[in-house]
Order: C-alpha cells, then sequence, then structure tokens
C-alpha cells in the first residue's frame, strides 16, 4: 500500500493544511494526517481538540486518517510503513528549513519527502498568524473551516 503522511501542530487545522491534505489524497492509496505531541510547548488547542477537529474535516476524503504522534517523525513512518512524508511550501522561506528537515529525515531513515506548493490563495495563511488576527478581533472566518472558525471564537472569548 501506498502510504503517505502530513504531520504537523494543525493548532488549529487551515484551510491551508486542508488545500494540502486534500490533494495529497489522490496520490496515494492512504494518507496519514499526523499531529505532533509537543509537550513543552502549550497550544490554543489541547491535542484531543485538535485531531477532533482534523478529522472532522478529514470525512470527505475515504483515504485519510488522523493520528498522532510523538518523538522523531522518521520513527513513526517507519512503525507505520509509510514511505513519504508530503510538506506544504508557503514561500521560500518555508524551502530553506524543510529542505533542511527533509535531508535530515532521509539521511536517518531513507523516508523522503515530497513538497507541495501552496495554492495562491492558502500561501500567506499560518495557524500562528490566523490566530493573533483573531485574538484581536480581525476577521479569518475566510481562512479556516466555519466549524474550525467557531471553535476558535468560542476558545478566544474563554480566555478574555
Ligand atoms: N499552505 C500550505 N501548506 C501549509 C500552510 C498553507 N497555508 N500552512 C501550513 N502548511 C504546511 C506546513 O508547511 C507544514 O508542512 C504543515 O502544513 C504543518 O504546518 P503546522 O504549522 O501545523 O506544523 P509545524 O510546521 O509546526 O510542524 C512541524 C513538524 C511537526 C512537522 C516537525 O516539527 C516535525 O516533524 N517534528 C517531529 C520531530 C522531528 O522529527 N524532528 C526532526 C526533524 S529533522
Amino acid at each position: 500500500m501506498r502510504r503517505a503522511v502530513c504531520p504537523g501542530s494543525f493548532d488549529p487545522v487551515t484551510n491551508g493544511h486542508l488545500d494540502i491534505i486534500g490533494r495529497t489524497a489522490p496520490l496515494f492509496d492512504e494518507v496519514v494526517v499526523a499531529v505532533l505531541v509537543n509537550k513543552s510547548k502549550k497550544g490554543m488547542f489541547t491535542l484531543e481538540e485538535r485531531i477532533e477537529m482534523l478529522t472532522e474535516q478529514a470525512q470527505r476524503w475515504p483515504n485519510v486518517r488522523v493520528d498522532s504522534f510523538h518523538g522523531l517523525l522518521v520513527d513513526y513512518c517507519v512503525t507505520h510503513d509509510i514511505r513519504a512524508i508530503v510538506k506544504g511550501i508557503r514561500a521560500v522561506s518555508d524551502f530553506d528549513y524543510e529542505l533542511q528537515m527533509a535531508q535530515m529525515n532521509h539521511r536517518l531513515s531513507g523516508v523522503d519527502t515530497l513538497f507541495m506548493p501552496t495554492s495562491p490563495e492558502f500561501s500567506f495563511i499560518a495557524s500562528s498568524l490566523v490566530k493573533e488576527v483573531a485574538t484581536f478581533g480581525g476577521d479569518v472566518a475566510h481562512l479556516l473551516p466555519a466549524a474550525v472558525h467557531q471553535r476558535l471564537l468560542e476558545r478566544i472569548a474563554e480566555r478574555a
């Protein structure tokens, strides 16, 4: 089975992430969206909440499932027989860092990384920016799925 992973923090999932996941789905038999468990970094959403939001959005693709991982991504890939890591590239700045990680990951495990260029309409979207803009009252409704946008507004209100 040809299996790929789309890894990330997904705090929370944006339309940019979903564009990459949706374009990866038809290229592989199975795509695993893997959420990094990062105990040292407190996000806006818990791991369970991120997984829940992603699972809800991923329902539209029958061959996409959501999981989580901790430690090295390549260890997760080897354990789960995943041969390709798919990363979205928004700008040259993404590429510099992603290239270094791709080469390290390949050297560690032989797992290859495929770079997928972002669709231009999503190239400026980053979860961190979306959270910042929303926290200060900016309208980010068009950057996230409606259900995720609703949860983001609720979380910001809870914290206010
Ligand atoms: N358009 C296209 N792609 C996008 C967009 C967008 N608007 N927004 C985000 N993406 C892509 C990113 O480029 C990335 O590929 C992916 O979506 C996830 O993005 P984020 O921001 O949710 O997640 P990151 O960048 O914080 O995730 C980093 C990883 C968790 C993938 C990375 O840190 C990792 O693999 N960590 C595990 C530890 C490890 O193995 N370290 C050794 C590395 S060599």
